[in-house]
Order: structure tokens, then C-alpha cells, then sequence
């Protein structure tokens, strides 16, 4: 029986991909694997019903849900299912995702959503606390996660050059 992956990516619409393929990349990089998925809450309620219930069962351990606008995807999914939830405010046309934001992040208290940056670095960062929550009791990511911020950090010039 193949395993199956830990991390569930959602998202409110394909318009949302380009933001949380960021996401996606990011466990790729540190061999992570993930479900993505297109549950809007408001366009397919049931789907998210269904998915967010049987998401424990289904073996997922973290579950990363971007959304843009009034974006109730990672609070409704964060309501119905015990798993750690970190949403992702993907950036709107009309609010440049400050209503994404501020709709992530005001949960009420009883629901958390670890809530993350707007847009591109969000949706990095989301699969980068998955990974370290993961981590927590799996040695091998734990090893990946390591060597992926050495990496990050061997990469930063310790002076700044002219004309680069
Ligand atoms: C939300 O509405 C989605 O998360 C998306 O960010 C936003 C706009 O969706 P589309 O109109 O592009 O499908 O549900």
C-alpha cells in the first residue's frame, strides 16, 4: 500500500495555483509529498465538507489552504478537522490581498489558522512549516529541512557587489 502523502495543499480556485505552486515547489525541494487540491468554500461546500471530515483518516498530518478575497477556506477547513491548518492569503485584485489577510488571520478564538504572509512568500513559507512540524518526528525531513536553510544561508554574500 503506498503511504499516503502528509501534506494536503487546498485552495479556493485554479486562480490560485500560481500563488500556491510556491507552496508545492517548496516540499518538492525538500521531498515532501503532497495532495493539491481545488476546494472553493463557497462554490463547493461539499467538497470541503468531505475533505476536511476524512482528512485525518485519510493520513494527512498538516493541511496548507490559500485563498484570496473573503477567503473562509482555511477557517471553515480549520473547523472541521483537528489537523494544524496554515492558510495563505493569496493576493486579491481589489484589496491587493489585505482582505485575504485580514480574513485568515481574525480567526475567533477556539479555531486557530496559523496565518502566513500574502502571496508568494506565504505560500513558501507554509510548506516550509510544514515541513518543520513534520519534522518534529521524522529525522529524514528533519535532516532535508536543515541542509535547505544551510543552503539558503550559504547563498547570502556576506558583502554587496557593484553591477551584479
Ligand atoms: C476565492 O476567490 C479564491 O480563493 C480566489 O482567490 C478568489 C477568486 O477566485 P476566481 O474568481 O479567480 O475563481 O474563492
Amino acid at each position: 500500500m503506498t503511504e499516503r502523502p502528509p501534506v494536503a495543499i487546498i485552495m479556493g480556485s485554479q486562480s490560485d495555483w500560481e500563488t500556491m505552486k510556491n507552496a508545492a515547489d517548496t516540499l518538492e525541494a525538500l521531498e515532501i509529498s503532497y495532495d493539491a487540491r481545488i476546494i472553493s468554500a463557497h462554490r463547493t461546500p461539499d467538497r470541503l465538507v468531505a475533505f476536511a471530515k476524512s482528512a485525518r483518516d485519510e493520513g494527512f498530518k498538516v493541511i496548507i489552504a490559500g485563498a484570496g478575497g473573503a477567503a473562509h477556506l482555511p477557517g471553515m477547513a480549520a473547523a472541521m478537522t483537528p489537523l494544524p491548518v496554515f492558510g495563505v492569503p493569496v493576493q486579491s485584485k481589489a484589496l491587493s490581498g489585505q482582505d485575504s489577510l485580514l480574513s485568515i488571520v481574525q480567526m475567533p478564538a477556539g479555531i486557530p489558522v496559523g496565518t502566513l504572509a500574502i502571496g508568494k512568500a506565504g505560500a513558501i513559507n507554509a510548506a516550509l512549516l510544514a515541513a518543520a512540524v513534520l519534522a518534529l518526528y521524522d529525522e529524514d525531513i528533519a535532516e532535508r529541512l536543515d541542509n535547505w536553510r544551510a543552503g539558503q544561508s550559504a547563498a547570502v554574500a556576506e558583502y554587496p557587489m557593484d553591477n551584479l
